[in-house]
């Protein structure tokens, strides 16, 4: 039996990487009948071309779904797509729910007309003890920092279609010729030209994940009471509020409303979003009659669900199960 990392998967074939070779492989029946998801990232014992075994992972994200990474660069562009600070909270929220590090990467530098953005990027963001680069993919502006930031671990690229995640790829990594494919002039957005997560090395120790951009991410997974963890600055404040279930939105007695002015405008306005989306989710939770308090604990990568899957199988009430695997997939893929 031998030890490897699944590096790419295309349809059926799993690509796994093991001592200096690389094997196409398939997925045992056995593993496909017990429902295992197997994801880029994961690392597995196979032996013939078979996959025998998924070994535990460290942690994983989803959307993209890549597992065993050690910090996710969340790319935006300045411009071409426009810097969309929702769908940067959106992302950011995102790592912070998987418990794992991000780092912000603002590409397409060359096109800023002003510093009005780098100033508003610095002041939201930095605060809040992000790393943050400038960089242009195209003139090879901050692929020097860019590479440091990626030294010895493994990192996802994530952002939206047409932000330059392939392009910074082939800017840092000597050799490399990844599909590249210019922001569509009607809709302003990336065409989705990388199709699948991958993961590429760049020396011994740090490799880099590409993925294909990602525009329907939504918070429709988690409470609403929940929303609030995802953002450091609320976090802080809502231990004092009066009401243990504050959303801090009208509420009376509200600590994170006292402290607004410290609470950066667009932050705000895109906790309260995130907070619409997940009372749509509480909405659902309601009306299937699942137990909110199963909902889910992904927050420190720990397992999704609290009843175990053997025991979920073994329990009279299936129709309820069910219903609960639903929810539970549709978060998943
Ligand atoms: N001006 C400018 N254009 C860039 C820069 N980086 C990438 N581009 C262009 O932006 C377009 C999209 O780049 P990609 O690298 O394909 O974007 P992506 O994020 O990988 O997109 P998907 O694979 O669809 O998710 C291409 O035409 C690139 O040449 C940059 O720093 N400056
Ligand atoms: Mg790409
Ligand atoms: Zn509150």
């Amino acid at each position: 039996m031998q030890k490897g990392q699944i590096f790419k998967i295309h349809s059926d074939f799993y690509y796994v990487h093991s001592v200096g070779a690389d094997y196409e492989c398939k997925v045992r029946e056995v593993l496909k009948k017990q429902k295992q998801k197997i994801y880029v990232g994961d690392y597995v014992e196979f032996c013939n071309g078979a996959i025998e075994k998924i070994l535990p992972r460290k942690n994983f994200i989803t959307r993209p779904t890549v597992a065993n990474i050690d910090q996710v660069i969340i790319i935006s562009a300045v411009k071409e797509p426009d810097l969309n600070f929702t769908q940067l909270n959106r992302y950011i929220a995102f790592a912070k729910y998987h418990n794992i590090s991000a780092v912000l990467c603002f590409n397409k530098n060359d096109l800023s007309e002003d510093d009005k953005t780098i100033e508003k990027v610095f002041s939201i963001y930095q605060p809040l003890g992000y790393d943050i680069l400038f960089t242009s993919a195209l003139e090879g502006y901050g692929i020097e920092d860019f590479r440091e930031i990626l030294r010895g671990k493994t990192s996802v690229l994530c952002g939206a279609s047409g932000v330059g995640k392939s392009s910074l790829i082939n800017a840092a990594v000597p050799g490399m010729s990844l599909r590249t494919k210019s922001v569509s002039d009607k809709t302003g957005r990336g065409t989705h030209t990388t199709r699948h997560c991958e993961i590429i090395s760049l020396d011994e120790d740090s490799r880099i994940v590409d993925t294909p951009g990602f525009s329907h991410l939504k918070f429709d997974f988690l409470l609403p009471t929940e929303v609030g963890d995802l953002f450091a600055e609320i976090a802080k404040y809502k231990g004092f509020c009066k009401f243990q279930d504050c959303l801090h939105l009208t509420e009376t007695g509200c600590a994170v409303k006292e402290h607004i002015n410290e609470i950066d405008e667009t932050r705000y306005q895109s906790y309260t979003e995130f907070v619409e989306e997940a009372k749509e989710y509480k909405e659902k939770v309601k009306y299937q009659g699942i137990k909110t308090e199963t909902s889910h604990k992904q927050h420190y990568n720990k397992t999704a669900v609290k009843i175990s899957s053997r025991k979920r199988e073994g329990a009279r009430n299936t129709k309820k199960q069910n219903i609960y695997k639903d929810v539970e997939n549709e978060r998943i893929n």
